[in-house]
């Protein structure tokens, strides 16, 4: 892992950008309490970076309620959950970033990185549009057009296409355990953000301590 092959970094949103992961989990323990699911931080942190219908299948599983909905059942309550959601994030304005994100987009675009968003989230170029940072992304993958979620490799690997780059020529930025592994099986750096990651090659305690100097410390 050299910091200097590096020539973009490709970003997950919640929970990375966007302090939205809080708007996922609440939206989500309406659903679990209403199929009869018990909430525990646990599966809170399991479902984060986890696709829409990923999440629900893990939260009727945790709960042995697998069997007792139907597809059109299990679409409807999705479809339900995600309504909550944006109903809570129309609140965002600018000032959700996390802290210390906007200037690190500021310094990756000034010195000429390339940057990609990596988010397993259907409304991402919504929430990058009430927190005013769309246009740091040259790209945006499209979850809607990828065979698996994240830990699968795709999302990152599509990321490092967009910005017409080999994969070790990318650093990924995580804060969750599922895009961490999907960050090291595309081959590319991976940047964990939170204290209960694994196998992050660069980590981070939260999203204040990640600066350009502080990555290529720890790569060096
Ligand atoms: P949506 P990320 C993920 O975004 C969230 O972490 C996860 O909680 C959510 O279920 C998933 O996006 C799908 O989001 O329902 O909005 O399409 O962390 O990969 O940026
Ligand atoms: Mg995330």
């Amino acid at each position: 892992m050299s910091f200097s092959e590096l020539k973009g970094f490709a970003f997950d949103l919640d929970g990375v950008i966007a302090d939205t992961a809080r708007f996922h989990g609440q939206a989500w323990r309406q659903i679990a309490d209403k199929v009869g699911t018990e909430w525990t931080d646990e599966l809170a942190d399991g479902l984060k970076g986890m696709s829409r219908m990923d999440s629900l299948e893990l939260i009727l599983k945790s709960g042995n309620h697998e069997n007792e909905y139907t597809q059109e059942e299990k679409e409807a309550i999705a479809k339900e959950k995600n309504d909550n959601y944006l109903t809570l994030v129309q609140e965002l304005t600018p000032d959700d970033v996390l802290p210390g994100m906007r200037n690190l987009l500021e310094e990756l675009k000034s010195k000429g990185y390339h940057l990609a968003l990596a988010s397993a989230s259907k409304n991402s170029p919504k929430i990058l549009k009430y927190l005013e940072i769309s246009d740091y992304f040259e790209g945006i993958v499209d979850p809607a057009q990828l065979t698996h979620g994240k830990p699968d490799p795709e999302i990152y690997l599509e990321a490092a296409k967009i910005m017409n780059l080999a994969p070790e020529q990318v650093a990924g930025v995580e804060d969750a355990q599922v895009g961490v592994d999907a960050i090291n099986r595309a081959g590319e750096v991976s940047i964990g953000i939170g204290d209960y990651l694994k196998d992050a090659d660069v980590k981070f305690a939260n999203t204040a301590e990640v600066t350009l100097d502080a990555i290529k410390e720890q790569l060096s």
